[in-house]
């Protein structure tokens, strides 16, 4: 890379594939911090972002894609407060106002302003209508956004600022539900690269009985290496057999990482009264909530999305206890088309990473 220049996965126009191209290289002023990327992780929404049409999005193009981004302060703005230069850090990816009531308190991923800022083109976050970290340098708007990783190598890094984020983000959502009873069930539809690390967290926070439940072999392999207890492929008989599993009541919480019209009927299915469903997955299923209805009484049903600036501290420190481990499928950079296609296919094992070649 010549210091004057930095190689970025762009996308140029809508509908039109990514392409690999150069970029003037950022200088940090006021509070911005200037980062060195050493991974960035490929995530179901970038396909979303790739694939959105005129007019879907409200992000001004072009952009560089990647929000799952790890790397080194290399220059800091005058005004720049967090991380030091030479630090390691992951960037926290969604990007809010900094000031609403959210913001104050670290759950960007819920600023009050969002629409305002979408108003405005602002963008979501790096790779989501600001220039993302699928690139040799990455521009990060204030040092607020970015969390020490100490030793942990990039390739582990990165895919806990989204994939690892919003599983920890999902499976607090239902905590509550689960309480400390060993006998709770927590059913995991979707064992790819968020479900695995919610199976992880799920074992490493809870007393829960972890099921997952995928229609890949590879899959179910993954999650038992992860610690589910019981694993299953999608199947006629699935809901019997989860709901046998869990003697005869349900799951307490279901975490559908798909979203799918199957998946979010087979947790319609299996879940306990007064049990808590998290959809995650932006698989386009629908829904039907209305009573009387299919859904059990008491039931709850959340949206969550990414997750807080204190959970991502959290993560990094499970992954620091040993206690969260990605698995990774490598890609140079300049393999992102690769790196896309096998995602789009289904044939990535956990997490696909590009490292800058
Ligand atoms: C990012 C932006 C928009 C929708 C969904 C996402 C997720 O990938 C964040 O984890
Ligand atoms: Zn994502
Ligand atoms: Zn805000």
């Amino acid at each position: 890379m010549s210091t004057g220049r930095t190689r970025a996965v762009q996308l140029t126009r809508w509908g039109g594939p990514p392409i690999l191209t150069e970029a003037p290289r950022p200088t940090p002023t006021a509070e911005e911090v200037l980062i060195q990327v050493e991974a960035v992780g490929l995530c179901r929404s970038d396909l979303h972002v790739i694939d959105a049409r005129p007019g879907d999005l409200p992000y001004r193009i072009p952009f560089t894609l990647g929000h799952e981004v790890a790397g080194r302060v290399v220059r800091r703005g005058p005004l720049a407060v967090g991380p030091a230069t030479g630090e390691r850090v992951v960037v926290y990816g969604p990007w809010g106002c900094g000031s609403c009531a959210r913001c104050a308190v670290g759950a960007e991923n819920y600023c009050d302003r969002r629409a305002a800022l979408d108003a405005d083109r602002a963008g979501t976050g790096a790779g989501l209508g600001r220039d993302g970290g699928m690139a040799d340098l990455l521009l990060v708007p204030s040092g607020r956004l970015l969390v020490p990783v100490g030793d942990l190598a990039a390739v582990q890094a990165a895919p806990l600022s989204d994939a690892g984020l919003t599983a920890y983000h999902a499976v607090a959502t239902v905590r509550r539900a689960l309480g400390d009873d060993p006998a709770a069930s927590v059913i995991v539809l979707g064992v790819g690269g968020l479900g695995h690390l919610a199976v992880q967290i799920l074992r490493a926070t809870t007393n829960a009985q972890v099921l997952a439940v995928d229609v890949r072999e590879a899959a179910l392999a993954l999650a038992e290496e992860c610690g589910a207890h019981f694993g299953t492929l999608l199947q006629p008989d699935t809901a019997a057999t989860l709901r046998r599993l869990t003697g005869g009541v349900g799951a307490v919480a279901v975490l559908d990482f798909v979203g799918s019209r199957s998946s979010l009927e087979l947790a319609v299915d299996v879940l306990r009264t007064g049990g808590e469903l998290a959809v995650v997955g932006s698989g386009g299923g629908e829904l039907a909530v209305r009573k009387p209805g299919a859904l059990p009484p008491g039931a709850r049903i959340s949206l969550p999305f990414w997750g807080t600036l204190p959970e991502l501290e959290a993560v990094v420190s499970l992954a620091h206890k040993g206690l969260l481990t990605v698995e990774v499928e490598r890609f140079p950079l300049s393999s992102a088309p690769e790196a896309i296609a096998r995602l789009r296919s289904d044939e990535v094992r956990g997490r696909a990473v590009l490292l800058p070649d």
